[in-house]
């Protein structure tokens, strides 16, 4: 439903590997060595090869842009979705989720296009004709700016959310314009091209959407939990 939505907006399905290494991972996407994403504390590695080197599960979807500009020139125009793996567990995170991230690389694209591609996506898969958006400053080492985005809802009700109404904010996605470094280190000239990325994580919106309290449920396969929610 979401791949899609970006789909039908005229962007190419990327994928990747689900084993990666450093370089496409982290280093790539500017995340310095000290960066505690990169600890053992959140990311699956493998044991270290004989060269010193460990190969480890992808955190997020994004070595997928990076194999991506360094395979083609721009323009790119690209939705990569699918799973990730980071060492969490709890109500709301599980070892295994899923991300879908986007990216378009040009000569001009600035974040003029970033609101409009993001605004008409969230209009379609929330099933409104309009919806308020809010960017607010953010970091990611990998864009500048960074921002992320809240959507218009509705919470006064008991047990349901209601998008593109209402006076709440919701945060649904991170965002912004690719870092000059990460453009760089896939042998582009940052001088010459430019352009935004954004991820948001699927299950999450998943969860928010169909209002299921706890992200765990959705990997158990209970046929009672799947038939509630309309996934049988
Ligand atoms: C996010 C937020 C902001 C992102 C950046 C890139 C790349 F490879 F182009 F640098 N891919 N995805 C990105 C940017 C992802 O997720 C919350």
């Amino acid at each position: 439903e979401l791949t899609a939505i970006f789909a039908d907006m005229g962007f190419s399905i990327a994928e990747g590997p689900h084993i990666e290494d450093d370089f496409h991972n982290f280093t790539a996407l500017n995340i310095p060595a000290d960066h505690p994403a990169r600890q053992e504390m959140d990311t699956f590695y493998f044991p270290e090869a004989e060269n010193g080197s460990r190969m480890l599960l992808r955190t997020h979807t994004s070595p997928v842009q990076i194999r991506t500009m360094m395979a083609q020139k721009p323009p790119i125009r690209i939705i990569a979705p699918g799973r990730v793996y980071r060492c969490d567990s709890d109500q709301t995170h599980t070892p295994m989720f899923h991300q879908i991230e986007g990216l378009i690389i040009d000569e001009e694209t600035h974040m003029g296009h970033l609101k409009w591609v993001l605004q008409e996506f969230c209009k379609a898969f929330f099933e409104v004709p309009q919806l308020n958006m809010r960017f607010r400053p953010s970091f990611f080492p990998f864009t500048e700016p960074s921002m992320e985005v809240d959507i218009q809802c509705d919470r006064s009700r008991p047990g349901e959310v209601r998008f593109g109404e209402g006076t709440d904010w919701m945060e649904i996605l991170g965002c912004g314009m690719v870092h000059p470094s990460v453009i760089r280190n896939c042998g582009l000239d940052p001088d010459e091209y430019q352009g935004f990325a954004f991820g948001m994580g699927v299950d999450r919106l998943a969860m928010l959407k169909y209002g299921a309290p706890d992200l765990r449920d959705f990997f158990n396969s209970d046929q009672r939990w799947l038939g509630h929610y309309g996934f049988s």
